[in-house]
């Protein structure tokens, strides 16, 4: 067995730390653009160590192979708004040079049987440590908040019910995923009008911001 498991799993909690900072960077930009971002929010983790060992022995991965073949072990999720998002943030990954993409799995134009959706990127990415450069694999979950929504219910009562779902509970959740397919459709028909909305907004925000800065000044007091 890994003999060390802190050590082992450092490279991938930096990762995670970097990767979370950079993405978040990204929505950052856009907002101070003024432009709509792709980006809603990013989550990451590392693979509780139980986790990966029960994966380990389900997917019949041998020690030595557990850094090419377990791919998320570093896990980040981009959620997003609009489905049209998902594909923007696809293009700004493959423009970005600090990391390689290696595979990509679209399930959301290949929806999985459960119902499930979510675009996957898996990315070689490099992590300089005092012994020198890793690169490690790091699995990038990119969906809606819709979709992950319904990702997050399904995986919870998978917990509760090890996959094997009464009949009853496979329909509602094959429904769900359905109402969750027609949220993002609606969504994206009218998504210019939201992102005006949304724009408008954010300007009026900036403006409350101006105007109180600025009487803030005539008052003599320092801005906060
Ligand atoms: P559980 O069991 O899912 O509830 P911060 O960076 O400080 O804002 P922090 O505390 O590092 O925040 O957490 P973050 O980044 O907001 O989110 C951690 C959560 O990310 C995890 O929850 C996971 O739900 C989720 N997550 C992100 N990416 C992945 C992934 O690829 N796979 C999986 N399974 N989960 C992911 P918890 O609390 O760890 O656990
Ligand atoms: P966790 O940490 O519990 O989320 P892999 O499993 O990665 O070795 P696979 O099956 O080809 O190989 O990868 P896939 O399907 O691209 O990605 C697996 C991950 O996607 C899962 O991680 C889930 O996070 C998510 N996922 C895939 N299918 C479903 C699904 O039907 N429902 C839900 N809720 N999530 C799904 P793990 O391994 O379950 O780990």
């Amino acid at each position: 067995m890994v003999e060390n498991w802190k050590k082992f799993l450092m490279p991938y909690e930096q990762a995670v730390s970097e990767l979370k900072i950079k993405l978040r960077g990204m929505r950052k930009q856009y907002q101070q653009n003024n432009e709509h971002a792709p980006i809603e929010f990013v989550t990451g983790r590392v693979k509780p160590i139980d986790s990966i060992k029960e994966k380990m022995q389900r997917r019949y991965i041998t020690e030595d192979l557990l850094e090419q073949d377990m791919q998320d072990i570093a896990g980040l999720r981009i959620m997003c708004q609009f489905v049209e998002d998902i594909h923007e943030i696809v293009g700004l990954l493959h423009q970005r040079t600090d990391m390689k993409i290696v595979e990509e799995r679209d399930y959301v134009s290949n929806v999985k049987p459960s119902g499930y959706r979510s675009y996957h990127i898996v990315i070689e990415y490099p992590v300089q440590l005092i012994s020198g450069e890793k690169r490690i694999l790091v699995e990038i979950q990119i969906r809606t908040m819709s979709m992950n929504f319904w990702a997050t219910i399904e995986h919870s009562l998978n917990y509760k019910y090890q996959g094997e779902f009464p009949e009853t509970l496979k329909a509602r959740l094959k429904r769900a995923a359905e109402a969750s397919f027609m949220l993002d459709k609606e969504m994206s028909e009218i998504r210019e009008e939201i992102q005006e909305a949304q724009q408008l907004f954010s300007y009026g925000k900036w403006q409350k911001a101006r105007e109180k800065a600025s009487e803030n000044n005539s008052k003599g007091e320092t801005p906060d």
